[in-house]
């Protein structure tokens, strides 16, 4: 089955308000990591308005879809999505990064905000992603737990213990969404430490593993489709993004991981994404 027009239409929709939103909080905060999150847009987008079931109404109900940005510094992406699907408070976002708000630089579990994990020392959400996966499973639920990663986090060995126990568990409720946009902090990929190709080291270790194109939300729509066909193993999607994607002057420059626009440059941004 393929996306309907009104499908398409209100992802497109989110992935622009979240990108507005990243560079609203991100300016007001005056730092923060605005690159990571407008990269992931149009993935997250696909996953939260299609297919994660986490809305006001099942906040507390145990057997509810999770998801777990296991790339922490990119939560001001998160925070919007979970304010557009009504869990978080629209009036909560300008609080970002700001002493004593729920919204900080990197996510603080909150029960009532549903924010699943508190992340930020990168390497851990998917083992507990698994670990999630494996209770629902278990437990007879029909629970999906959605994991984001990076390129970055790839570089970390617990990723890989991880997806060797998700594997052995056949983890069929367990997705992990790569935002694979070829910078880390400290630049590109290849030269800090290349970690090669995702999707064939996913598919070694037993995983359905797949590339598709982050910006294509027809294409994650499919993958996230077929991933919840997939009931015998884990689905990775190796989502090939764009750093700092819809804003001319951060698109793939890897100096926008953790810098906060300054007032001119915030102003210009808003303006190209149609907001100012
Ligand atoms: C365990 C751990 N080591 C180092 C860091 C510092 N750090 C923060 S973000 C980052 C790069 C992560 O890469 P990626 O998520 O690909 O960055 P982006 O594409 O968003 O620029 C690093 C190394 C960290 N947060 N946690
Ligand atoms: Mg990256």
């Amino acid at each position: 089955m393929s996306l309907s027009a009104d499908s398409k239409a209100r992802i497109e929709a989110v992935a622009h308000q979240t990108r507005v939103d990243v560079i609203r909080m991100v300016h007001a905060a005056g730092c923060g990591h605005p690159g990571g999150p407008l990269g992931m847009a149009d993935f997250l987008a696909t996953l939260f308005v299609e297919h994660l079931r986490l809305d006001p109404d099942n906040l507390h109900d145990p057997q509810r879809d999770r998801f777990i940005l296991s790339n922490g510094h990119t939560c001001a992406g998160l925070y919007s999505l979970l304010s557009q699907k009504g869990v978080v408070p629209r009036d909560m976002l300008l609080s970002f990064r700001k002493l004593g708000s729920p919204l900080q630089g990197h996510p603080h579990r909150n029960p009532e905000l549903g924010i699943d994990m508190s992340t930020g020392s990168l390497g851990n959400g998917l083992s507990v992603g698994a670990g999630m996966a494996l209770a629902a499973k278990m437990n007879g639920w029909d629970t999906r737990v959605y994991v984001a990663s990076s390129d970055g986090e790839s570089q970390e060995g617990q990723v890989w213990e991880a997806a060797t126990s998700a594997a052995h568990y056949g983890l069929g409720n367990l997705t992990v969404m790569v935002d694979f946009n070829n910078v880390q902090i400290d630049g590109e990929m290849r030269k800090v430490m290349n970690v090669r190709d995702l999707r064939e080291k996913y598919a070694a270790f037993g995983w359905h593993a797949v590339d598709v194109d982050g910006h294509d939300v027809e294409a994650v729509d499919q993958a996230l489709r077929a991933a919840r066909d997939v009931q015998d193993r884990p689905s990775a999607l190796i989502c090939a993004t764009k750093i700092g994607k819809g804003v001319s002057f951060m698109e793939g420059e890897p100096g926008w991981h953790g810098v906060a626009p300054k007032d001119d440059q915030a102003a210009q941004a808003l303006q190209e994404l149609g907001a100012a």
